[in-house]
């Protein structure tokens, strides 16, 4: 076992000595600077502008709260009624949105609204009387804006300045807000392929009839009450 180990060391010596005595030609080249930098994906919704009918007439009013750069900006619609100035629309207004990926890389759009928030918001005499009970209460459990209220909405896919894609549920009147389940995002647009610095717009309108839902409902179960409808614009990766 000990001559075994003893041959061994002396190998190695004899290897170094080997390559001490030997001259070689060398060169040596080096790549400096490689930088790997991620691609960015970055979305860009303005809301460019809002409008409102037959607005200033009775009282109705609309402030827009602008956001950053995301869809955080939302609009407020007050005092809303069925009112009638012609023919037999009540108040209606719009919104509209500019979309565009600011990135570097193409994404795809998804598009959904959330009926957030639809809520009594306390029950004055008339509301209170419109199920026939003078008991504090309108008859039904939740709010009643969303049962009301038709939402219509359509996108400008190419920007040419014509809406020309039907984005709701309903035919053209719309559809309620109330068929969209609380708190739960319905998917709108879905797999809208933007590259970069491409936009597109949507325009979002709501619509109360003359006289709301036209099924016999007494309209002042709508008073006071209030209805929030989230829009969220979500862009993804492409997988290609
Ligand atoms: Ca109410
Ligand atoms: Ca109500
Ligand atoms: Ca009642
Ligand atoms: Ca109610």
């Amino acid at each position: 076992m000990k001559k075994v180990l003893i041959l061994a060391l002396t190998l190695v010596l004899a290897l170094g000595m080997m390559g001490g005595s030997f001259a070689f030609f060398t060169d040596v080249e080096t790549s400096t600077g490689n930088v790997f930098t991620a691609s960015t994906l970055d979305l860009l919704v303005i809301t460019d502008g809002v409008e409102g009918s037959p607005f200033g007439t009775h009282g109705a009013t609309m402030t827009e709260t602008a956001g950053g750069n995301a869809v955080n900006g939302f609009v407020v619609f007050n005092d809303l009624s069925g009112y009638q100035a012609s023919g037999n629309t009540g108040d209606h207004g719009f919104i509209y949105w500019t979309i565009t990926n600011i990135g570097g890389m193409t994404g795809s759009l998804d598009m959904t609204y959330t009926r957030a928030l639809d809520d009594d918001n306390g029950i004055n005499e008339p509301e209170d009387w419109a199920d026939g009970d003078f008991d504090g209460s309108d008859g039904t459990p939740g709010g009643d804006l969303g049962a009301h209220l038709r939402i219509r909405s359509e996108a400008d896919l190419d920007n040419n300045g014509s809406y020309e894609t039907l984005i709701q549920n309903g035919g053209g009147e719309g559809e309620f807000v109330a068929g969209y389940p609380l708190g739960v995002p319905v998917e709108k647009l879905s797999n809208i392929v933007l590259n970069p610095g491409q936009t597109i717009k949507v325009r979002f309108e709501f619509r109360f009839n003359a006289d709301i839902g036209g099924t016999g409902v007494d309209d002042n179960i709508i008073q006071t009450d209030t209805l929030q409808l989230d829009v969220n614009f979500e862009l993804l990766q492409n997988a290609d």
